[in-house]
């Protein structure tokens, strides 16, 4: 992307002088880099990096004034100290039960991703926003525009390093050198966030080298946890700014901007907001896909194997399904990504996709042995869990680890109080906790999940937690079906985000937090996808649609989940063979019942309940949609996207 080298870098040009910094030197006088005086680098050469690295981190010196700068080469040593400082800090705690592995607790104010302070910047609002019915609120991302960016960026930002160390993380999101890959540079004030990204992103000096000799061309991100107003933190241990907390981004120039919180996708910038919102916005220029996705790799008995792509919104179960342990016999799950995926078409027209990230960032609570044993074997080393409860013997303790208390064994809650098992009243574990665990830690982790070309995706399921009305799996009649079915999406909100109530909210594509351009235009992206393929012969991935949260009328769910989700799985593999194996309904393909394998289930399955497509139900989800759509999409929906919605309003009005 050549405009970003010679695109000026707006935000950083005002004549900010830093404290540190001799009063010549100026943002856009890079070749004075290497003479600014007092400019404390404490670990690594800037003299070797090229001049547009240099340039954006005297730019961030300029503006931030830290005491010192780290350059991040991802070594053991590197982490070693950090890992030092956060416990002489008391950011983190040791976890003697295991190996290698550190509690951190937050400020209970920083717990979340936090929707409401996350912007896109274009020019123009509807390059990054649907233009939504004239007083209703926007719900698809926030616009900011390029005046108001800076502002923000000057209320917070001049001076917001001092006393601190500023790293610079160089970072890759996917393989180091796969076609599919690109690389970043997060520029930050928080040792935790450093050791996260080294966790979740491939970080360090081979990145740095990368950049240096392919004249590699990176998204910058530039985040401090800041400094409240007052001067005067509320947790020494964990610095942020949670009342003016930003995430900004600006997709022309590739650029990210967060201040305030050190919160996962607030913070870790690699994941949220370059691999799906800048990510999205790269995607669509050179004509690929970023989405919010698992990647799973699934051999049959016979010997086959096929990769399966899932979209659910957060908190919904991806970690859970991309590391599934499936109950039917000889068949065989491994893992290669449990929240993004990249997805670019191969010469051939095959989808091939890649896990841009290199760490699991997984939701605590309700993981265990049960429910996930290869997630709880991931996060046995080398992991960074936050805000869960821990125990008097080293270890850590959540919702749904009950289980594995040892008697005498005394638990301690998120926020440091003692909590005990069966009286406390609060959780011992935020909802939103988080183990924050090396994807090569997982025991199925495909062998091809680090192949530099992708695994070829064969289908896609959309999903999300609807309690009623929709069955437990849907096959698309087509792709323009499948992307309806995907722009259609709802689910009951979760922790993983500021919302509160349990209400079910539209999720379109699980993406709605993480658009980084207008939906409308996603969309139209999506069904073009189509036609690339097309073009290059090859065959588009079937969609379906999952819903493993159905419940009865006792609020009792109608499918058990998890590994029996192997079932579903198995049903998929067979269409994608071209099996005959389905029945039509108003809302899409459905499975024959005797085409669903469902031999030695464990439960008691109502499988016409599991499977009930009520008129009633579908009329008011048909209506839901459209004034969603009416209210939140307007113009910018594309007419093929409403004709399918209409088609499935024709569909369900005619059937009896
Ligand atoms: C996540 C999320 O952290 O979706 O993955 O919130
Ligand atoms: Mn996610």
């Amino acid at each position: 992307m050549p405009q970003l080298i010679e695109k000026a870098y707006t935000p950083f040009q005002k004549p900010v002088v830093g404290h540190y910094l001799s009063s010549t030197a100026t943002t856009t006088t890079p070749s004075k880099f290497n003479n600014i005086r007092g400019y404390n680098v404490v670990n690594g050469d800037i003299s070797k990096l090229p001049l547009k690295v240099k340039t954006f981190i005297e730019e961030s010196v300029v503006l931030c004034q830290p005491d010192r700068v780290h350059i991040c080469d991802g070594s053991e040593i590197e982490n070693e100290i950090l890992i030092k400082s956060l416990l002489e800090a008391k950011t983190i705690i040791p976890l003697p039960k295991y190996e290698n592995c550190y509690l951190a607790r937050t400020n209970p104010a920083d717990v979340a991703r936090v929707e409401s302070k996350t912007f896109i910047c274009t020019e123009l609002r509807e390059q990054a926003v649907c233009t939504p019915r004239a007083g209703v609120q926007g719900a698809l991302g926030n616009w900011i525009s390029p005046k108001d960016y800076d502002d923000a960026i000057m209320k917070r930002f001049p001076g917001c390093m001092k006393g601190r160390t500023m790293y610079v993380v160089p970072f890759s999101m996917g393989p180091i050198g796969s076609p599919l890959s690109k690389v970043g540079i997060e520029i930050t004030d928080s040792q935790y966030v450093v050791c996260s990204m080294r966790i979740m992103t491939r970080m360090g000096a081979l990145v740095m080298d990368e950049i240096i000799n392919k004249s590699a061309d990176f998204v910058r991100c530039l985040h401090s946890v800041g400094t409240p107003e007052s001067g005067k933190l509320a947790m020494e241990s964990w610095p942020c700014d949670p009342d003016r907390v930003i995430i900004l981004h600006k997709p022309d120039n590739n650029e990210i901007v967060s201040y305030g919180s050190a919160y996962g996708g607030n913070a870790i910038l690699g994941k949220k907001c370059f691999a799906l919102r800048i990510g999205s916005t790269i995607a669509q220029r050179e004509g690929w896909l970023a989405e919010h996705m698992l990647i799973l790799g699934v051999t049959c008995p016979n010997g086959t194997k096929k990769y399966i792509a899932a979209a659910f919104p957060s908190a919904c179960g991806k970690t859970n399904l991309a590391m599934m342990t499936p109950t039917l016999p000889g068949y065989t799950l491994e893992c290669v990504g449990d929240d993004i995926a990249w997805m670019k078409f191969d010469a051939n027209g095959q989808l091939r996709a890649i896990n841009p990230e290199n760490g699991f960032f997984g939701v605590a609570p309700g993981t265990s042995a049960e429910t996930n044993p290869n997630a709880m074997a991931a996060c046995t080393k080398n992991t960074i869990f936050t805000n869960v409860a821990y125990t008097s013997d080293g270890g850590v303790f959540w919702e749904g680890l009950e289980d594995t208390i040892e008697p005498g064994v005394t638990i301690t809650d998120w926020l440091g109080n003692p909590w005990e098992l069966g009286v406390s009243k609060t959780p011992a574990a935020h909802p939103n906790s988080r183990f924050c665990a090396p994807a090569g830690n997982c025991p199925i982790i495909d062998e091809k999940w680090e192949d530099p070309e992708g695994v070829p995706i064969s289908a896609i399921l959309f999903g999300g937690r609807r309690p009623q009305g929709v069955p437990l799996i849907y096959e698309a009649l087509n792709w323009q079906h499948g992307v309806f079915i995907g722009s259609a999406m709802r689910s009951e909100s979760t922790a993983a985000a500021e919302h509160k109530a349990k209400v079910i909210m539209h999720d379109p594509m699980a993406m709605r937090p993480f658009f980084g351009y207008n939906f409308g235009n996603y969309l139209k992206h999506w069904l073009e996808m189509e036609e690339q393929c097309d073009k290059l012969g090859g065959v588009m991935p079937k969609i379906f649609h999952v819903n493993w949260f159905r419940k009865d009328k006792n609020g009792k769910f109608l499918w058990p989940g998890y590994g029996e989700n192997s079932r579903v799985i198995d049903w998929v593999l067979k269409r994608i063979d071209g099996y005959h194996c389905y029945q039509e309904t108003p809302i899409g393909l459905i499975p024959t019942p005797e085409s669903l394998k469902l031999d030695n289930l464990k439960s008691q399955l109502n499988l016409k309940e599991l499977f009930l497509i009520e008129r009633e139900f579908w009329l008011k989800e048909a209506d839901e949609i459209q004034t969603y759509f009416d209210n939140q999409v307007g113009a910018d929906l594309p007419k093929k996207i409403q004709q399918q919605l209409n088609n499935l309003k024709d569909r369900v009005e005619n059937m009896h």
